[in-house]
């Protein structure tokens, strides 16, 4: 016999999970108890927090990551980041604590009555086990799911006294022992198909999506887009949480508008529109217009059924996104298409007295290490940030595709400590950092050596533009006077700098880099939106 803590630790050993972020009360101790020394456990402070560093964490490590929150409340406080996690295609394995067997049917304090709904439209699963010792399967089956496409957040309800039970070792050790490998290739008289249908349009385009970073197919999409000669456009930054292509690559055209008139209008002149690794598409304000330029066809390649199914337009293929490309580039001919015009590049920033945050950009761009990654939630900069810094890695950048958000500096901690040998700058609103503000005390307390950018222009800079887009004058709460994100910053453990002009920032963000403790470096901008 062994007992159900024995077995789940093991469990998590196995798949390779040894560290848990969590925030815990008194029904997740048991399940702390004589923490294990080869596990690592990263406390924050809200669980908004530790959910949002659980899903940077898998992201950038490509394991399930484990978010141990504290019953109903504890999901409560979590939902946007669970939310976001699943928009992100995120795997992460929720848990919550629960009152004793004993005390759940007469709800005493804190029981999660209804622990299973809770979070469920957020989750592809959710579940309380029956019995004690089915906790080490229940866990097992949340990991595993959470890790098949669409990879996503599931969930599982622990209640505090199941830790100590006894479970036969034998059934634990077969529950533990497995692998589930989720990677499936299409079917291979569709990629003919497909292969033909690219290699036979006259002006075919690729649009490149998020899960080509998340299935590590960065080299057989620029090989690709290389024979068949396609340019390639990223799709909307609203739902391209991470990129699929190199921005300094010649192909490369600029990333999507997020509505349907304007992306019909860009795509103009394309007779197949091949877009691989997203959904079609991430649309953001409602800007109608014909779903595809006069006589476009569409074909998407996807691992998320869901995806495939409810596009507006076009086919689909669904299947692993790496798989797929490597069996098209198979199929594919070198095409005779002429060669294309290489991309400009970056604009030049002239420069700009007060700062703006391209220029800001800019200067990001002159220190921004070979190896660096990018977590980014700065609403009015975001294509600023994208025209300035053309990143050109794979997984360089990290985006809240649900558009929640509060993913931003969470995520920020859990993708430094899922590669702690490359420098993360985390660029934020000054707005945006206010929904996961607790996370800067989790980066000082672990030595986290993120440089956290924030850009302060006062306002909601994005929402005014939006009021804009939708004719909407008068509307109150768009202004944030006053809003000290460096002083805050310093309470919760992080030295900080203000720099106000183009040297300084460029002087302070340096240092930050070469640091080994996380600092954040605070810029007045001027108000408004930066595209370039
Ligand atoms: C959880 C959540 N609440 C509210 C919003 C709406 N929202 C979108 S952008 C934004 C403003 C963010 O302000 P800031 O970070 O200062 O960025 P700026 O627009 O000035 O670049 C708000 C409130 C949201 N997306 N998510």
């Amino acid at each position: 016999m062994t007992t159900v803590r024995e077995a789940s630790f093991d469990l998590f050993r196995e798949l390779g999970i040894t560290t848990m972020f969590g925030n815990p009360g008194s029904t997740e101790l048991p399940m702390l108890a004589d923490f294990p020394a080869d596990f690592r456990y990263v406390l924050g402070l809200q669980e908004a927090v530790v959910v949002g560093m659980a899903d940077g964490f898998a992201q950038a490590s490509g394991q399930t990551a484990i978010a141990n929150l504290h019953t109903a409340p504890g999901v409560g406080n979590a939902m946007g980041a669970i939310f976001n996690a699943q928009a992100n295609h995120s795997p992460v394995l929720v848990t919550a604590g629960q009152q004793a067997r004993a005390q759940i049917t007469l709800q005493a304090n804190l029981t999660n009555r209804d622990a299973i709904r809770m979070p469920h439209p957020l989750v592809k699963w959710s579940y309380e086990p029956a019995r004690a010792e089915d906790v080490p399967l229940a866990l097992a089956h949340g990991a595993h799911l959470a890790s098949l496409p669409p990879k996503g957040p599931t969930f599982v309800s622990l209640p505090m006294d199941d830790w100590y039970a006894e479970v036969e070792e034998a059934d634990a050790r077969e529950a533990i022992a497995r692998r589930v490998n989720g990677r499936a290739a299409a079917d291979p008289a569709a990629i003919r198909v497909l292969a033909d249908r690219v290699d036979g349009a006259a002006n075919p385009v690729m649009v490149a999506g998020p899960d080509i970073d998340a299935a590590g197919a960065w080299e057989e999409a620029i090989a690709l887009a290389e024979r068949q000669r396609l340019p390639v456009w990223a799709t909307p930054a609203t739902g391209g949480g991470r990129l699929g292509f190199p921005e300094n690559h010649p192909n490369f055209r600029g990333v999507l508008p997020p509505a349907i008139g304007p992306i019909g209008q860009t795509l103009e002149g394309h007779d197949l529109i091949l877009v691989v690794g997203s959904s079609v598409f991430p649309y953001y304000p409602h800007i109608p217009g014909p779903l595809l330029p006069e006589g476009a066809r569409l074909v998407a390649i996807t691992s998320d059924p869901d995806e495939a199914a409810r596009a507006p337009m076009g086919d689909a293929l669904v299947a692993d996104v790496k798989l797929t490309l490597a069996a098209l580039l198979a199929d594919a001919p070198e095409s005779s298409r002429p060669a294309l015009e290489p991309n400009p590049g970056p604009r030049e920033i002239p420069p700009a007295d007060p700062l703006d945050s391209s220029t800001v950009h800019s200067a990001l761009k002159e220190v921004f290490p070979e190896d660096g990654i990018v977590v980014l939630e700065s609403p009015a900069s975001t294509l600023a940030l994208r025209n300035q810094l053309r990143l050109s890695r794979p997984g360089s950048y990290y985006f809240s595709a649900g558009g929640g958000l509060g993913f931003g500096l969470a995520a920020s901690v859990g993708v430094q400590l899922a590669q702690p040998d490359r420098p993360v700058v985390c660029v934020l609103g000054e707005g945006s950092a206010q929904y996961a503000i607790t996370a800067f005390w989790t980066a000082a307390a672990y030595k986290v050596p993120v440089t956290f950018l924030v850009l302060r222009n006062e306002e909601y800079a994005i929402l005014k533009w939006f009021a804009e887009v939708e004719q909407v004058a008068g509307a109150p709460g768009l202004d944030l006077p006053a809003l000290d994100v460096a002083a805050v910053a310093e309470g919760y453990g992080i030295e900080a700098t203000r720099a106000g002009d183009r040297d300084a920032v460029r002087g302070a963000l340096e240092k930050a880099l070469a640091s080994s403790r996380p600092e954040l470096v605070e810029v007045p901008v001027a108000p408004g939106m930066s595209l370039f």
